[in-house]
């Protein structure tokens, strides 16, 4: 049985969604991004108190790209055996974690935490994840999926972020419908039985509560911070 420390956001929603496609038994416990991260017992699993972790027996682990690896691998699910079209779905991934999270992430933070009070700050991350969504849109007219021909983790690890497109006020500065294989794609895999339960874990807050929780920890607005 896996543990599964999360919450609500892209990077947690990954590993829902991962534990639900692969059919593993897990206990989600949700950490309350006000403080949760925080604590001795929580920091004791992750130094850089940021969700997602998991514990599976001895193995704790953190990095929502290394546990979708960790979960892919160890079920031997949603990533191919053949090393060339594994090292694709690999680098698919990879380019979620350093680019699009990121960048993604940034946005959020200069134009809703700041309330854009920088917009040539908040410009440059929005021409930058739109930048992002051009190579996806290219990456996608190659094969269906974001690292190859099969459905794999790295559908998964972009997935939670393009949802925002349609859940955080920032999506309207997002035109997504522009990039008509990206949003095919999203649209497929939001069909999935396993995504549409993975969203639900941890059953999310009221959104006004999510982000009040996201200034005061997350942004580093907060006494959190101090
Ligand atoms: N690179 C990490 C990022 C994790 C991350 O940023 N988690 C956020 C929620 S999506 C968090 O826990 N933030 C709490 C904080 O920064 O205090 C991953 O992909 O797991």
């Amino acid at each position: 049985m896996i543990d599964l420390y999360t919450d609500a956001t892209a990077n947690g929603l990954k590993i829902s969604i991962a534990l639900e496609e692969m059919g593993v038994e897990y206990r989600a416990h949700q950490v309350n991004l006000g403080g949760g991260q925080k604590t001795p017992e929580f920091t004791a699993m992750n130094a850089n108190q940021k969700i997602p972790v998991i514990r599976d027996g001895d193995v704790t682990l953190s990095e929502s790209g290394a546990i979708l690896y960790y979960l892919a691998i160890t079920n031997g699910q949603l990533i191919p055996t053949d090393f060339a079209a594994r090292s694709k779905v690999m680098e698919a991934l990879m380019f979620q974690m350093s680019g699009l999270g990121p960048n993604f992430g940034q946005l959020i933070v200069w134009t809703a935490a700041w309330s854009n009070d920088f917009p040539v700050v908040s410009e440059r991350y929005q021409k930058e994840v739109l930048r992002q969504f051009s190579v996806l849109e290219a990456r996608l007219g190659n094969h269906e999926y974001m690292g190859g021909t099969e459905y794999s983790i790295a559908d998964i690890a972009f997935w939670p972020w393009i949802h925002m497109c349609h859940t955080n006020p920032v999506g309207q500065t997002l035109p997504l419908g522009n990039y008509k294989k990206l949003s095919g794609w999203y649209e497929k895999i939001s069909q999935r039985p396993a995504v549409q339960r993975g969203i639900l874990v941890p059953t999310p807050l009221a959104p006004e509560i999510q982000y009040e929780a996201f200034l005061s920890a997350v942004v580093g607005l907060g006494d959190l911070h101090k």
